[in-house]
């Protein structure tokens, strides 16, 4: 398949027709009955009443963006990649809940581009999906996101383009609460990524392999992308589809770790941000129990944990209290061979060698969907005024994924819409009928998990397995629902949750 003939069939629509249809919808009279709906596009006047209604400190954070090609080095081969402002990992952005954010992008790139906040339930208008929220950012051209910061935590931002996230179009972006109860001494912002891009081929080479399905690929040539027999069974099996010749922690392959100097003693914030494409980690420090504090930047019931294993686009925070020495963090890749990992020094004793370090992280593990949430952020209790079945749908035979058997296609954004109205009380059925986990992701809104669990933005859901989740809809606009595994997303597993009147 060529990737350009995907890429436009992706892109498909322009934001133009999408929302020349609704309007022309919204202006056909007709019977109750058959009148179409009144979608709650970004373009409303909502969307700009709600902003001001935001708390604002009145503090305005700039940070540059420059979309581009650059060259680097990975694992020690020297590669040619695409990232912001010419690093692997972009800015660590750093503001404060209440402060407003203002990024003017600039796109380098060949291509159009645009850029994602996530887990950020901001202004519709600068979600940064092309052909949703806005017409994506041309080749040449520059963007300025503006937007208020409503919630403090761990997020992150990525371009929403194709396969660009697959490079190194990401970044972390952190949000500081003014009244932070959490008491620590340190913090550490930890990228985790998988890598193949310049090294065994692009993303989008390894995407055309994969598109065709492994009932076709297997039979006429040698695979060089897809990835068989990788499992977990804390993942409930298939545990990815990619092979990935490098794991990064903070842009940083094993055999040239990031060193943390730090003292013993010190509590530090981990902030751990999984923006891999096919990959979780499980993360931890061997012989050393860490305390989980957050998922998806919103507090959870503090629990000691062996390792915590992380979905794409998942978050965890977490403190670790320093030992004297060299203290690894290890990111193994879950179900898949190989390792990134950072270490913390205290000035004393000698750094492990890369060999000597354990394959394995065992004992008590935990992840963001088993966590549960902190009183201070738990919905109140209320019955649902509408509840959606998403079902997780497609195969590793086809590579046909897809939400309730429909390819999401951006020519048609509304066709399976789920409608929802704002103030309800929004219920999710996720229902996964694949032989596959799908961290799957919500934009706009952060939900909470069944019985009092975590409120995350980003959810890990086992083959066979039923989620189940609520949301208050207080967010109007077009917001997408997705798996968060790139080349999932790439082939259609997305779903349009759409406010209408
Ligand atoms: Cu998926």
């Amino acid at each position: 398949m060529n990737s350009s003939v995907t890429r436009r069939t992706f892109l498909g629509a322009s934001f133009a027709t999408a929302a020349t249809a609704a309007l022309a919808s919204c202006s056909t009279s007709t019977a109750p009955s058959t009148s179409p709906l009144k979608r709650i596009l970004p373009t409303d006047r909502l969307i700009s009443q709600y902003e001001s209604a935001r708390p604002s400190t009145g503090n305005t954070v700039t940070q540059q963006l420059t979309a581009g090609v650059f060259d680097t080095a990975v694992a020690g081969i020297a590669l040619s990649t695409w990232g912001y402002n010419g690093a692997l990992n972009g800015p660590v952005i750093r503001a404060r809940t209440g402060d407003t954010l203002n990024i003017p992008v600039t796109n380098l790139l060949a291509e159009p581009t645009s850029v994602h906040w996530h887990g950020l339930a901001l202004r519709n208008d600068a979600d940064g999906v092309p052909d949703i929220t806005q017409p994506a950012i041309a080749a040449g051209d520059n963007f300025d996101y503006r937007f208020r910061l409503n919630q403090p935590g761990t997020y992150w931002y990525h371009s929403h383009v194709d396969m660009q996230r697959e490079r190194g179009l990401s970044g972390a972006l952190i949000i500081e609460d003014p009244r932070e109860p959490l008491l620590y001494d340190q913090e550490w912002v930890i990228m985790l990524d998988d890598w193949l891009d310049g090294i065994t081929g692009t993303p989008n080479e390894a995407l055309d392999e994969l598109s065709m399905g492994m009932d076709m690929s297997g039979m006429n040539m040698p695979m060089t992308h897809m990835l068989m027999g990788a499992s977990s069974t804390y993942l409930g099996g298939d545990a990815g589809d990619v092979r990935m010749p490098a794991h990064l922690f903070n842009g940083k392959a094993a055999e040239d770790a990031e060193v943390l100097q730090s003292s013993a003693g010190n509590r530090i914030r981990l902030r751990i941000i999984n923006a891999a494409g096919d990959t979780a980690y499980r993360v931890g420090v061997p012989g050393q129990k860490i305390t989980l504090t957050h998922t998806d930047g919103f507090p959870v019931q503090h629990i000691d944990v062996d390792a915590v294993v992380v979905g794409m686009g998942e978050r965890i925070d977490a403190i670790l209290t320093v030992p004297d020495g060299y203290t690894p963090l290890l990111a193994l890749p879950e179900g898949k061979v190989g390792r990134a990992y950072g270490l913390i020094s205290t000035g004393s004793g000698t750094a492990p060698v890369a060999a000597a370090l354990p394959t394995s992280l065992d004992g008590v593990v935990s992840d963001g969907g088993r966590l549960k949430a902190d009183e201070s952020v738990l919905l109140t209790a209320k019955t649902p005024d509408r509840v959606h079945t998403m079902r997780l749908t497609g195969s590793m035979g086809k590579y046909n994924w897809s939400i309730n058997e429909r390819r999401f296609d951006m020519k048609k954004p509304f066709a399976g819409a789920f409608d929802i109205k704002v103030g309800e009380r929004v219920k999710i059925k996720m229902v996964n009928d694949t032989a596959m986990w799908h961290p799957m992701h919500l934009h706009g809104h952060s939900f909470q998990l069944n019985g009092n669990g975590a409120r995350k933005d980003t959810v890990i859901v086992r083959p066979k397995e039923t989620v189940t989740m609520q949301f208050d809809a207080d967010n109007p606009g077009q917001w997408i629902a997705h798996c968060h595994n790139a080349y999932h997303a790439e082939q259609g597993m997305l779903g349009l949750f759409s406010y209408v009147r």
